[in-house]
């Protein structure tokens, strides 16, 4: 997102296998202990959802939308990422990336997989005959949700079965912003 804005923006990495993110310098920060945290000079901010809706109105408010309509989908979709689609995927994430092998919860794992499927074909339906999750514009939806699918693709989960969200995905993944994220590492 800040890329997307153009902005110039410092990151500050955390290890979280040492648990930086529970220090009692990052909880002054957020409060939760999780990443996503904003400085903005004076301004902190947490949720990546609000921090994306914070930089778009602030730095490049055309990706909110440009009619009413399209900002109530927008945020739709939005919304939908980070309350349906995101959890299991997250849950997974943490479980093989963060917790040693022989201590996940692969129960958990599990459950989270079997709930997938349906999010995943929502989002393939959606984008068959689309190149933008709304109207004919990259928006914060795009962004927001891309961010999310973007977790299957690094879990390397096989998507084959969902063609328009992967077509959808590579377009994104094209963008310069993407790209000079992926760089980083
Ligand atoms: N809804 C939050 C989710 C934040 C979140 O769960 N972050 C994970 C990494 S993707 C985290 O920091 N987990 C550390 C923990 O739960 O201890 C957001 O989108 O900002």
């Amino acid at each position: 997102m800040l890329e997307e804005c153009g902005l110039k923006y410092q990151t500050m990495p955390l290890n979280m296998k040492e648990r930086q993110h529970k220090s009692s310098e990052y909880l002054r920060l957020n409060p939760n202990g999780k990443v996503p945290t904003l400085v903005d000079g004076d301004f902190v901010i947490w949720e990546s959802i609000a921090i994306n809706r914070y930089l778009a109105e602030k730095y490049k408010p055309e990706l909110l939308g440009s009619t009413i309509e399209d900002r109530g989908l927008i945020e739709q979709w939005s919304v939908w990422s980070m309350v349906d689609f995101q959890p299991p995927l997250v849950d997974i994430l943490i479980q093989m990336l963060f917790v040693p092998e022989g201590h996940r919860d692969m129960a958990l794992v599990e459950k989270c997989r079997a709930k997938l499927p349906e999010k995943f074909q929502i989002l393939d339906s959606h984008l068959r005959n689309r190149e933008y999750i709304v109207s004919n514009y990259f928006s914060l939806s795009d962004l927001n949700v891309a961010s999310v699918a973007n977790i299957a693709l690094g879990l390397q989960m096989d998507l084959s079965t969902y063609p328009h969200m992967l077509d959808w995905l590579k377009r994104m993944k094209e963008r310069r912003s993407f790209k000079t994220v992926a760089a980083q590492g």
